[in-house]
């Protein structure tokens, strides 16, 4: 059996799950929200993750369907939080493919209109694989409609890749998320702090939010926060972890 037709398989079963990774605004010391990754809970092998399968995945005839059922799953979390009085963002990967559908904008507000308590500036749409969007105008159209139904954007693993520039340049997002690559060696290596800190000066001249992931230790945050980026992720913090254990963590954090 293909990959694909296993992944298939994983949908129509519910053996698919999101897990919650924290996101921190270390200004306040508050939990912001949390970005929903994607997990494969695999009847014989146990927790799948993306680097597993996502390259099976992304451009297949799965990638859109599956994209779908993380908007829905995230979306009714999303409610769930808000119906508890949570005041908690939830960050989406978006993969190029389903950014690039024609009807993107308008699927998504048909969903949100389907969950009116929402806030839809609580939603915000993360986007990975920036290198596979081969129409740049497309995708910036339907961002801008997207943030017309007041959703946030976001650029995944930036300064990855040769046109970064060209994103920040071409696509309307009100955030950049420094890769976690750049992160990782920052306190030793002198290349990847000077990347960090024109990221995040960058963010500042063009007018946009940045978030630091891979935040592994207090050393990397307490520099980030004296670069002048105050919201981080990563193991530092906590963990991705399944919704229940997140929402323990959360009650034991603040
Ligand atoms: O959770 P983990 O660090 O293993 O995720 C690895 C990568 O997989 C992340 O960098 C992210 O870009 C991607 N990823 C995780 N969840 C999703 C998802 O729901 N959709 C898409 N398209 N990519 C995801
Ligand atoms: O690029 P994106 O934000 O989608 O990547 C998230 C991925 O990185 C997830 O797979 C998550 O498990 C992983 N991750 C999150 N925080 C850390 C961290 O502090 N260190 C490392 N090595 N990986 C992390
Ligand atoms: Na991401």
């Amino acid at each position: 059996q293909s990959w694909l037709n296993r992944l298939e398989q994983a949908l129509a079963e519910d053996q698919l799950r999101l897990y919650y990774q924290p996101k921190l605004d270390l200004s306040t010391g508050k939990v912001e929200g949390a970005e929903a990754l994607l997990r494969w809970q695999h009847p014989s092998q146990g927790l799948l993750a993306p680097g597993d399968f996502l390259g099976h995945l992304l451009g297949s005839r799965l990638d859109v369907p599956l994209g779908q059922w993380v908007l829905d799953q995230a979306l009714a979390q999303l409610g769930r939080w808000q119906s508890a009085g949570l005041e908690l963002n939830l960050s989406v990967n978006i993969s190029a493919m389903h950014l690039l559908q024609p009807d993107f904008a308008d699927t998504l507000g048909t969903l949100l209109a389907a969950h009116p308590q929402i806030d839809p500036r609580f939603l915000e749409l993360e986007i990975v694989e920036t290198a596979a969007l081969t129409d740049l105008n497309l995708a910036a159209r339907t961002l801008t409609q997207c943030r017309r139904l007041g959703v946030r954007t976001a650029l995944d693993d930036f300064g990855t890749g040769y046109a970064s520039l060209t994103y920040l340049r071409r696509l309307p997002v009100d955030r950049m998320k420094i890769d976690q690559s750049f992160v990782r060696d920052m306190l030793s290596d002198p290349n990847d702090l000077s990347i960090v800190e024109n990221v995040i000066q960058m963010a500042r001249a063009f007018n946009r939010e940045v978030i630091a992931e891979g935040v592994e230790t207090q050393n990397h945050a307490r520099a980030l926060l004296q670069l002048g980026c105050h919201h981080v992720q990563g193991y530092g913090v906590a963990r991705p972890q399944p919704v229940d254990q997140f929402e323990a963590w959360l009650a034991q954090w603040q």
